[in-house]
C-alpha cells in the first residue's frame, strides 16, 4: 500500500510535468507566432475594406483619408493576350503576390479598328475579375501608335461613357484616359482631350479617380505646370523603363513631386523601353524612390510574349497556379517588388534561386527568414 511519501512524490511529479507542459506550450505558441509573422505579407489597401479612393494633395487616399499605395502589374494588349485577363489569374496576383492593383491595357487602335466588341468584352471581363479578386483596377485607353489621343477622341468618349455607367459607384475602378501621348502631341492637345473626356466620366461616376497621360510617352511632367487641368481627383502619369531612363527622368519626376503635382506610375518596366535587357540596379533606384514617396505603380507586362518585359515564360500556357518556375526573371523580380520587399534587397534572379520558396512550406519559411534577416541587417 503506497504511503504519504509516495503521494507527495506524485504531486511534485505532477506539478513538474505541468510546468514542463506550460513551457513547452509557450514555446510552441511563440514559434507559431514567429512563423506567421515571417511568412505573412504586409497589409495593403483593398476595395472591400478601404473603399473608393480619391486624390488628396499629391497622393491617393481611402475613404478614411488614409494614404493608399497601389502596387501591381499591367496586362499586355487585352486582345493579344486575353488568356491573362482572367479571374483565377488575378486572384493569384491578389492573394499570392499581395497585389492590390491590376491595369487593363486596352489598345485604342485595336478598339477603333475592328475589335470594338472584343475589346469591350475583355475590359468588362477584366474589371469584373478585379472586383472578385478585391483589387483596384486601372482601365487604360492604351494610346500608342495613334500618338495623339484626339485621333480617337469620340470613340474614347463612347467607351468611357459606357464603362462609367456600368461601374458607377464601384470603388475598384480608376480610369486612365490615355496611355502615352507621343510624336508631336503637346500638353495642350492632351489637355483638350482631357477636357472632353473627364466630363463624360464625371457625368456617370462623379467621384472616380482619373489618370491623365503626359506628352513624350508620359515623360513630360514639366509642361503640365504651365497649364494644369481644372479638375479634381486627377493624377498625371509618368512612365519609366529602368533600362532606358536614368537621372534625367528621375529628376523630372522629383521636381514634379516636390512642386506638388499628383503623379502615378501607371506603367513602368525593369527592362529597356524597347523591351530588351534588364537593369536591376536602376530598377532598385527607381522603385526605392517610389517606395519612399508612397507612389503607386503597375509594371509591364503580365504576358507570356517572348520578350524580356513579359513576366511569364513563353511556353507556359497554364497560369494556375502561377508558381515561380513559370515566371521569367522579370516576373520573379517583380513578384518580390509587388509583395512589398525593399527594392534594394531584391535578389538578382541570375544569382539567386527565387523559385526556391515555391517548393514547399519549409522552403518558403527559409526564404522568408533569409529576406527578413537581410531587411534587418540591410544587406
Ligand atoms: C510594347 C510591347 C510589345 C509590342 C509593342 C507595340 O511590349 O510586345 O509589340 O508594345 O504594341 C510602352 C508602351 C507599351 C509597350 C512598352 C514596351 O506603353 O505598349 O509595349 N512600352 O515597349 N511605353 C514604353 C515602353
Amino acid at each position: 500500500m503506497p504511503g504519504k511519501g509516495h503521494e507527495l512524490y506524485n504531486k511534485e511529479n505532477d506539478s513538474g510535468n505541468r510546468r514542463i507542459l506550460l513551457v513547452f506550450s509557450v514555446c510552441i505558441i511563440a514559434l507559431a507566432v514567429f512563423v506567421i509573422w515571417i511568412t505573412s505579407d504586409e497589409k495593403v489597401a483593398r476595395p472591400s475594406v478601404n473603399g473608393a479612393l480619391h486624390v488628396e494633395g499629391t497622393h491617393l487616399v481611402d475613404e478614411a483619408a488614409e494614404r493608399v499605395v497601389l502596387r501591381g502589374v499591367s496586362t499586355h494588349g487585352l486582345t493579344w493576350f486575353p488568356q491573362f485577363d482572367d479571374e483565377s489569374v488575378f486572384r493569384q496576383l491578389s492573394e499570392g503576390w499581395n497585389s492590390n492593383l491590376i491595369r487593363l491595357a486596352m489598345y485604342s487602335t485595336e478598339y477603333c479598328n475592328g475589335k470594338k466588341n472584343e475589346s469591350l468584352d475583355l475590359a468588362i471581363r477584366g474589371v469584373d475579375a478585379a472586383i472578385v479578386a478585391d483589387m483596384y483596377v486601372l482601365v487604360d485607353w492604351h494610346v500608342l501608335g495613334d500618338k495623339d489621343p484626339n485621333v480617337y477622341a469620340e470613340e474614347a468618349a463612347d467607351f468611357f461613357d459606357f464603362m462609367t455607367r456600368r461601374y458607377s459607384g464601384v470603388p475598384n475602378v480608376i480610369y486612365e484616359i490615355c496611355n502615352e501621348p507621343n510624336g508631336d502631341t503637346k500638353w495642350e492637345d492632351v489637355k483638350r482631350y482631357a477636357d472632353h473626356i473627364i466630363p463624360v466620366i464625371r457625368a456617370n461616376s462623379p467621384d472616380a479617380v482619373v489618370m491623365v497621360g503626359t506628352p513624350e510617352f508620359c515623360q513630360d511632367l514639366e509642361s503640365v505646370f504651365s497649364d494644369p487641368l481644372d479638375a479634381e481627383n486627377v493624377m498625371y502619369t509618368c512612365h519609366f523603363y529602368a533600362g532606358t531612363h536614368y537621372d534625367e527622368l528621375q529628376t523630372e519626376l522629383d521636381d514634379a513631386v516636390s512642386r506638388g503635382l499628383p503623379v502615378f506610375i501607371t506603367e513602368c518596366g525593369i527592362t529597356e523601353a524597347e523591351g530588351d535587357g534588364r537593369d536591376y540596379d536602376n530598377s532598385a533606384k527607381w522603385f526605392s524612390y517610389l517606395r519612399k514617396h508612397d507612389m503607386g505603380f503597375a509594371v509591364w507586362s503580365l504576358s507570356n510574349k517572348d520578350e524580356p518585359s513579359a513576366m511569364v515564360k513563353p511556353m507556359v500556357t497554364d497560369f494556375v497556379p502561377l508558381v515561380g518556375s513559370k515566371l521569367t526573371d522579370t516576373g520573379l523580380w517583380v513578384r518580390e517588388l509587388v509583395r512589398g520587399m525593399d527594392p534594394e534587397l531584391i535578389p538578382d534572379p541570375d544569382k539567386e534561386d527565387l523559385t526556391f520558396q515555391d517548393r514547399n512550406p519549409v522552403s518558403r519559411l527559409i526564404y522568408r527568414l533569409k529576406m527578413k534577416y537581410r531587411e534587418f541587417s540591410g544587406k
